[in-house]
């Protein structure tokens, strides 16, 4: 029986007796607890009625147990959906009319809210607090410690991950097993994990980052985690002396950067810092360097492809560069408005096409073929060039996207929602600087005729429908929005204007 994901990144340590998860408070959990209580999970999910395909879709705090139910998904072929704590009732509907999954487990403080939310389906709603109690976690208790993985092949499955889309829409990226395995295979080696690492783990588990770069990395390696529910500054410091590696946010390096503890002592045990999600500054980049005599590694991914670039291990890790290709993916600039590839050094669209890259959008045949070309190439929506060492560079995006502190926001959705609420007669919505996120968002709104619209009034009806992290820091009134020939809004302007508007 082949189930690929399972084979290349649970198989090889399913009777390891060395340490997986090392746990605040000092509990240490092997591979083989972790592989048992996952076999346990799968049981459980089998016996509600989940099949191989079907979506189990998990909105919990992280914890042990969430990844032991993704370990469970690998094992039963069931499409793993994590969905971010922040997201309201109201997004998590959205998805779960999308994508239709048989089972959607949350927090025990959630489920009456979701439960009413889902009202009109039949999904079954079951629970896993933060401690790994719930409903959920009583039905593994009571199930065997053994299951045979399911049949899964290549191009099966294995996770659909919800992006936000230019046009508001969420879309369900589709992630195969060979997509992740390809990935997770070619970053250990690249990155030179083996069993004798410990990597700090203080990223959320329900994105790509945290999920398929720093875990699925570990599983293939049979290395450790030291695992930190969330970024906690004192948590970090007191872990690194015991750590190998990290991986974060450059919002992680910069809140480092800012703590006088953060010395070249504390982080003389560890052999790699790995930064992604957003730009790192060239100028974090030195400071870390300077104070730690370390040399962040920074790479480049989304989540429809995992990654895609890094810079070397061995080589110059070049600041404010992405690095090269990985092994196995190919990378062109092209023109943006006809697809040809550009001469070496020129700017444009970045395109990228290997066995990482996804299998398109849920039930969106027509937004996957608008991104996904039928030779293989995916149009990232980022802007870049490479210089003549190969090295990538990104300049931009001609996505209207926010990333704040690694999350991504899109002006679209929030503008759709502002512009339809009282007294709005239109909306944009920017990312301006911010030295701890690296861009927050700032709304623009213009009253309707006649109407004062109520600020506070908007920021409540945002606060009820979208995540916190996408919330406006400040909403302005403005008279009219800059426009140019075409009657589109000129962003680029707003930014520039406003770029200290959310200066304290
Ligand atoms: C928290 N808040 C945020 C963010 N995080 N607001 C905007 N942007 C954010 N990223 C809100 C909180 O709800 C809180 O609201 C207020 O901001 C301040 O919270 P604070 O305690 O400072 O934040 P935190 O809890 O320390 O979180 C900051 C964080 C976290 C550690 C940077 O956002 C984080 O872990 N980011 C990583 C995201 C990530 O994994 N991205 C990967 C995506 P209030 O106090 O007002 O209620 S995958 C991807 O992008 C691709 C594939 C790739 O290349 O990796
Ligand atoms: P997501 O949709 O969460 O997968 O985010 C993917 C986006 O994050 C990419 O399209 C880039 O715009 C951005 N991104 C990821 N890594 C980097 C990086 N190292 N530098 C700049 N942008 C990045």
């Amino acid at each position: 029986m082949t189930n690929i994901l399972f084979d290349g990144l649970f198989a090889a340590h399913a009777d390891a007796t060395t340490p997986f998860l090392h746990l605040p408070g000092g509990e240490v959990r092997t591979h083989t607890d972790v592989l048992r209580a996952a076999a346990r999970y799968a049981n459980a999910i089998a016996a509600l009625g989940a099949q191989p395909g079907d979506r189990v879709a998990l909105q919990v705090e992280k914890s042990p147990e969430a990844l032991e139910v993704y370990a469970a998904c690998v094992m039963g072929g069931f499409v793993f959906l994590p969905l971010n704590t922040a997201y309201t009732a109201a997004e998590i509907s959205y998805f779960v009319a999308d994508c239709a999954p048989h089972l959607l487990i949350c927090d025990p403080a959630r489920r009456e809210t979701l439960a009413t939310a889902l009202s009109e389906t039949d999904i079954r709603l079951e629970t896993l607090d933060a401690s790994g109690q719930g409903s959920l976690s009583d039905l593994a208790a009571a199930a065997p410690e053994t299951f045979t993985p399911a049949e899964r092949g290549t191009d099966d499955l294995a996770a659909l991950l919800y992006t936000s889309g230019t046009t508001g829409r969420s879309k369900g990226a589709m992630l195969s097993h060979g997509n992740l395995l390809s990935n997770a295979e070619t970053l250990t080696r690249l990155w030179r994990f083996t069993g004798e690492d410990r990597l700090l783990h203080a990223l959320p588990i329900f994105h790509s980052h945290g999920l398929f770069v720093a875990t699925n990395v570990i599983l293939k390696a049979g290395a450790a985690i030291e695992f930190l529910p969330g970024f906690d500054r004192d948590a970090v410091i007191e872990a690194l002396p015991r750590c190998t590696a990290m991986m974060g946010v450059p919002t992680f390096y910069t809140r480092l950067l800012g703590d006088p503890r953060f010395t070249r002592d504390l982080a003389s045990h560890m052999r790699l810092f790995i930064s992604g999600s957003a730009p790192l500054l060239a100028e974090t980049h030195d400071a870390f360097s300077e104070r730690t005599g370390h040399r962040i590694l920074e790479r480049y991914g989304l989540t429809e492809t995992s990654m895609n670039t890094s810079n070397p291990y061995d080589g110059e890790r070049r600041p404010g560069t992405v690095g090269f290709a990985l092994p196995g993916v190919d990378l062109k600039i092209t023109d943006p408005e006809s697809g040809a590839t550009l001469e070496q050094g020129a700017i444009g669209m970045i395109e990228v096409r290997g066995p990482n890259v996804f299998k398109g959008y849920w039930n969106m045949p027509e937004k996957t073929a608008e991104e996904l070309r039928a030779d293989g190439f995916f149009i990232t929506g980022d802007l870049g060039r490479i210089d003549a060492e190969g090295y990538v560079h990104i300049v931009g995006r001609q996505k209207d996207l926010i990333i704040s502190g690694g999350y991504n926001i899109y002006p679209k959705e929030i503008e759709t929602l502002l512009d339809g609420l009282p007294g709005v007669l239109e909306s944009a919505v920017v990312g301006v600087p911010n030295a701890d996120f690296g861009e927050s968002v700032l709304a623009l709104i213009v009253a309707k005729d006649g109407c004062q619209p109520d600020v506070d009034l908007l920021t409540h009806s945002v606060a009820a429908n979208l995540a916190r992290f996408k919330h406006p820091r400040r909403i302005v009134v403005v008279d009219e929005l800059p426009r140019n020939t075409m009657g589109k809004v000129q962003k680029n302007i707003l930014r520039d204007t406003y770029k200290t508007a959310l200066d304290a």
